[in-house]
């Protein structure tokens, strides 16, 4: 018996790819991007590890976004260290954004470099052929998505940057997607004993609703065995998306199952992507679980949003306690 909501009910296939779909040989194939395409059927990104230990995205498409996965007989998208040097060591974790202004899907990724990891955007019409704009964070940032209009004028980027102060979740603007700035602060990670305390990072791509930008963001706790990766909500103001409105207070998603506590790395459930079902409220979950094979959770928009109200505080009402 549980004695907490469950807003994310996982699906009974679970975990629905693992390396063993692969028409190739690989490691694992965990942490996709998601999006619908215009026939209504389900493309996740994957990232997939070679068994030299390094990444590349590969594509699976499906009609119902469950089973039936037509996976890409090769490697969609491969790291290429000629001509960009940042992908050396693999590119990994992709964020799929529909762009209606420029009719392309904007799919932002970790380029592992020399220099550790930096934040890759590519733009593509299809997920056959991608058009790189390189490097657009320095490392070492991760966990980066674009938002799907301009803000004021200017394209926005979410993503993590590390510091020596923690890892927190920042906002930077650009007017042509190449040129990167006015950085804000967006959400700090906590310290001491919570759950979200000195690292946390954009999951997926922020949901868009009427009362903001609903974002899932995962918080790792550090262990004396290892660490955790669980998931959060916050809620930011839909014009200045740096104005945090609403956080939760506990996390709302935590490894559980079996695929998600054991695996090549325990204890990690990591969503890059989700869709959103005809009704408008449906939110299909797509997860890295224990970076070793792909899971679906189903959760309510609506459902979401009610457990902000009732489980959270204001970041701006003063309440400083928690920071
Ligand atoms: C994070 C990312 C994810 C990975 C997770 C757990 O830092 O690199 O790709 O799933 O660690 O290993």
């Amino acid at each position: 018996m549980t004695h907490y909501e469950t807003l994310f009910l996982r699906h009974p296939a679970n975990p629905i790819l693992t390396g063993k779909d692969w028409p190739y040989s690989i490691n694992s194939v965990f942490n996709a991007g998601a999006s619908l395409l215009p026939d209504g059927s389900t493309i996740l990104l994957c990232r997939v590890e070679d068994r030299r230990g390094l990444s590349h995205l590969c594509a699976a498409r499906s009609v119902n976004g469950v089973d039936g996965w037509q996976i890409d007989r090769e490697p969609t998208l491969m790291p290429n260290a000629e001509e960009y040097p940042e992908e050396v060591w693999g590119i990994e974790d992709p964020r799929i954004t529909y762009v209606p202004e420029l009719k392309k899907f904007a799919v932002a990724y970790t380029s592992y470099s020399r220099g550790g990891p930096g934040v890759s955007l590519a733009l593509t019409e299809d997920f056959r052929r991608f058009e790189r704009f390189g490097v657009v964070m320095v490392p070492d940032d991760k966990d980066a998505a674009l938002l799907p209009r301009r803000i004021n004028g200017f394209w926005a980027l979410i993503h993590r940057p590390m510091t020596p102060l923690g890892a927190h979740i920042w906002i930077s603007y650009s007017p042509d997607l190449r040129h990167w700035g006015s950085h804000k602060l967006m959400l700090e990670a906590r310290r001491g004993a919570w759950w979200d305390a000195n690292k946390i990072g954009m999951s997926p791509p922020p949901i868009e609703t009427s009362r903001g930008w609903l974002m899932i963001y995962h918080g790792v706790r550090r262990t004396p065995s290892s660490s955790i990766y669980r998931l959060g909500l916050a809620l930011f103001d839909l014009q200045e998306p740096d104005k945090c409105l609403l956080r939760g207070d506990s996390w709302m998603f935590a490894p559980e199952a079996e695929y998600e506590r054991q695996g090549d790395v325990q204890d990690v459930v990591f969503p890059c992507g989700y869709t959103v079902a005809a009704d408008g409220d449906t939110i299909n979950l797509y997860y890295g679980a224990a970076d070793s094979s792909i899971a679906l959770a189903h959760g309510s928009i609506r459902t979401l949003l009610r457990w902000l109200d009732a489980n959270s505080h204001s970041e701006h009402s003063g309440d400083r306690r928690h920071k």
